[in-house]
């Protein structure tokens, strides 16, 4: 089963006991140092396709008591990068009011807020995400950081209005489809690409990941709606765990190269 959490007994420093991937060379989050990184001035901008219009058909919004995760449309489609990349699904991951880090990745040694993960698969040559998701060029994540701004954001209202119909895991909410393009920053022309895995049990190694310079920002209270909503346990578990700091530690960049698309 699915027994692994953050912090105690099974917390990440034993996710490799149960899943061995998770100690390997590539794993992510990683620190971005932005001394020691490669420009590329053949990155070109991230081109999101169908992220605007994503259908009629409403998105299910998901506490699966690590994260809230919202179910895309396989029309949402990512160009400029090596290969097409078809959308599954998108989620947070935040702190605390005790600790307001909330990010996986870090920029220079600072932490964010929260962190956005819009995880896709390789279309071009994997039939679904099942197939694509251990395979070394299977996925790719856009990783946006988030900051506090003065007025609530209304797209991540979208999410964050039906938070409180999922307070407990495996609980679902059908959420009516909205511009998913909102979720990201404007400018899609400045991220760090590095090689690396998915942030949680199993970690494969099948990562692209792209990770956005310029943050999004939220309110003040919509991040504090984030950090106090949700539980890690069911709705029959005593005592309700709160659900948040569901962040890994940074990992080891070893013999990784991480590329900017800007300078
Ligand atoms: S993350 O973006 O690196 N935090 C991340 C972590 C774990 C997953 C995805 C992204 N897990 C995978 C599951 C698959 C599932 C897929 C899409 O997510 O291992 O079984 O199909 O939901
Ligand atoms: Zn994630």
């Amino acid at each position: 089963g699915s027994e692994w959490t953050y912090a105690g007994h099974h917390g990440q420093e034993n996710w490799p006991v149960t899943y061995p991937d998770c100690g390997g060379t590539a794993q992510s989050p990683i620190n971005i140092q932005t001394s020691n990184i490669s420009y590329d001035e053949s990155l070109p901008p991230i081109e999101p396709e169908g992220y605007n219009t994503p259908g009629n058909q409403p998105f299910t919004l998901t506490n699966n008591g690590h994260s809230v995760e919202l179910s895309l449309p396989s029309s949402m489609t990512l160009r400029g990068l090596p290969n097409t990349f078809k959308a599954a699904q998108l989620h947070l991951h935040w702190g605390s009011p005790a600790k307001q880090a909330g990010s996986e990745h870090r920029l220079d040694g600072e932490e964010f807020p929260a962190e956005l993960h819009i995880v896709h698969y390789n279309s071009d040559k994997y039939a679904d995400i099942s197939e694509a998701k251990n395979k070394p060029d299977g996925l790719a994540v856009l990783g946006v950081f988030f900051e506090i701004g003065a007025t609530d954001n209304p797209a991540y209202a979208n999410i964050l209005h039906h938070l409180d119909n999922i307070r407990y895991k495996d609980q679902t909410v059908s959420v009516p489809s909205f511009n998913v393009r909102h979720l990201l920053p404007e400018n899609l022309e400045e991220y760090f690409r590095y090689q690396g895995s998915l942030t949680t049990p199993p970690c494969y190694q099948s990562v692209l990941w792209t990770v956005f310079y310029h943050p999004v920002e939220i309110s003040r209270s919509q991040l504090e709606k984030l950090q106090t909503t949700l539980y890690s346990t069911t709705a029959t578990e005593v005592p309700p765990e709160v659900l948040g700091n569901n962040v890994r530690e940074a990992q080891l960049l070893n013999s990784r190269t991480v590329y900017s698309s800007f300078h």
